[in-house]
């Protein structure tokens, strides 16, 4: 919350952007290209305690204000940006002049010495945070800079910035889309933004109804998971952003269950028998196997004796000869939350006749894209990155969700990279999975471009209110097999044996999986379902990113 606060304090600070110094040549989800004008740079004599200072200024303009560095102008711009993105900053291009000064520059305390030209660089990002759902990035161009061995002002008089969007691909994606503000909120962010109509489709949506934060119920937890896969609960963020304090517990009796079953865990720092800061309990999280269920249900207990704990392997990597496996089949969901549709049509005696109030929880709402009703277009062409794709004669395979709007009869023919997935028949708002395996070598590897899943409408019905069906289909998710390097993405890795064609039976294998970004790695085995056991001791080694890698990140 107080980060909030520091976001609305500097905002408030931001000229408005509308401002003719500013030019947006390019703004879509991988970014923002924009050019800055300066305006004409005024120098004023000011007198400060018997001496005269030159300070330097422009229309819009802010300053620095740190004690004893000169009273420079400076321009402070905000964009909006995605919830799940690194942001980089670079400029592409500046014009520069500079005038020479007669007086010293304004400072608002004793001068520091400079090394040299100042400030440093000519555009940085300051600030980077939330204003309730969407995430801003303020940027700070200093378009006039001082030269104390010249002493004169630097200017320059264009800049062009370029915001690139890191989204690493092949990991949980982050759901967003389009939340509606409260008024004052929604009005502070139009006058703030930039690129206000893209941005606020960047949004981060609360939870969903009922509240995916773990609840607690009495002496009970109440978790909900949506997509399988390894789930960490730290004893600060259940405390801070949950407000569920476990803090007197003895963790040694947590005990997880799921369906009535008792689910084993793994429970960082319980031997000391208190559940502190820097403690956290780990699980595998299964996503519902039932269509028309969006959550699975775990819950967690405590202080009824000992709690189901994993197994331990030793996994120390010491055997000589042992075999490096260089790929494995990667089972990878890739889903974005974009769209929102009520999906009226799908009524409560489809999804869950029996409690027909669970109706909105059952159901997913939020599609990544779609085929829009009445537009001009009878095609959607979904890009999406794969990172550490693996040359193999193995075949991958692809699924697809799709979603009906309209409430018409839908024929789509589907295809991914020009190969044909399928035709979908289907009525109304149902959902339709298609799956198809793939000749090998089907999908591209990031370093080498996009792999396009696209939609096509055979189907010419036509449904007139596009204000309640604004799509005719949509794309909910898509499910990927493919053959994968072992590399971790955003700190994590599901991963398996090679397929047995790979290796000889009884093989001893060891695995190297690079590009961890931090240095505390838990290694789990799991058969889908639960976690079998933890592999301890792995060898962790510090490696510098080459280039490669580094840009994978970009
Ligand atoms: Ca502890
Ligand atoms: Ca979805």
């Amino acid at each position: 919350m107080r980060k909030a606060g520091v976001v609305l304090g500097l905002l408030l600070l931001i000229s408005l952007p509308s401002s003719p110094d500013v030019q947006i040549l390019s703004s879509t989800q991988n970014g923002i290209l924009f050019r800055f004008s300066l305006p004409p740079v005024k120098v004023e004599e000011v007198e400060r305690g018997g001496r005269r200072f030159d300070q330097p200024f422009f229309e819009g303009c802010g300053f620095i204000l740190d004690g004893g560095l000169p009273r420079l102008p400076i321009r402070r711009l905000a964009f909006g940006v995605p919830p799940d993105v690194q942001v980089r900053l670079e400029l592409i291009d500046r014009s520069t002049r500079s005038i020479p000064i007669g007086s010293p520059l304004l400072n608002p305390g004793p001068p520091k010495r400079l090394g040299g030209t100042f400030p440093e660089s000519e555009a940085r990002i300051a600030l980077d945070g939330f204003i309730r759902s969407q995430r801003i990035a303020v940027v700070e161009l200093c378009p006039v800079r001082y030269d104390p061995i010249s002493r004169s002002l630097i200017l320059h008089p264009e800049m062009t910035v370029k915001l690139t969007f890191i989204r690493p691909s092949s990991a949980p994606p982050a759901r967003f889309g389009y939340v509606r503000e409260p008024e004052p909120f929604e009005q502070l962010l139009k006058e703030s933004l930039l690129n206000y109509e893209e941005a606020r489709l960047w949004r981060k949506p609360p939870p969903r109804v009922p509240s995916p934060a773990p609840q607690l119920e009495g002496e009970k937890l109440k978790i909900y998971v949506e997509r399988t896969g390894l789930y960490r609960l730290t004893a600060e963020e259940l405390k801070e952003e949950w407000g569920v304090d476990l803090s007197g517990v003895d963790p040694r009796t947590f005990s997880l269950s799921c369906g009535g079953e008792e689910v084993p865990i793994y429970v960082k720092g319980e031997e000391d028998g208190r559940f502190d800061p820097g403690d956290y309990i780990e699980f595998l999280g299964v996503n519902p196997k039932r269509p028309y269920t969006r959550y699975n249900i775990y819950w967690l207990s405590w202080g009824k004796g000992r709690g189901l704990r994993v197994g331990y392997v030793d996994g120390e990597p010491r055997i000589p000869g042992a075999t490096f496996p260089t790929s494995f089949r990667s089972k990878i969901r890739l889903e974005e939350d974009h769209l929102h549709s009520t999906l009226k049509e799908l009524g409560p005696d489809k999804v869950c006749p029996d409690e027909p109030e669970m109706w909105y929880e059952r159901v997913d709402h939020w599609f990544w894209t779609g085929i829009k009703n009445r537009g001009d277009q009878d095609e959607v062409r979904l890009p999406f990155k794969l990172f550490d794709v693996a040359q193999s004669f193995s075949r991958p395979k692809i699924t697809v969700a799709l979603q009906g709007g309209t409430p018409v009869e839908h024929d789509v023919l589907v295809m991914v990279n020009g190969i044909r997935i399928g035709r979908a028949r289907w009525s109304k708002q149902d959902r339709v999975v298609l799956s198809k395996t793939l000749p090998a070598n089907a999908f591209i590897d990031a370093t080498q471009g996009d792999n396009v899943l696209s939609c096509l409408r055979i189907d010419t019905s036509e449904e007139p209110n596009a204000t309640v069906f604004p799509y005719h289909v949509y794309i909910n998710w898509i499910e990927l097999e493919y053959m994968r390097l072992y590399r971790a993405v955003r700190d994590a890795l599901d991963f398996s044996t090679p397929e047995e064609r790979e290796v000889e039976k009884g093989e001893l294998l060891e695995f190297a999986i690079s590009c961890f970004l931090r240095p505390d790695v838990d290694v789990f085995i799991h058969d889908g379902e639960r976690l079998v056991a933890m592999i301890k001791n792995p060898l962790v080694e510090r490696v510098k990113l080459d280039e490669a890698e580094r840009e994978r990140f970009r």
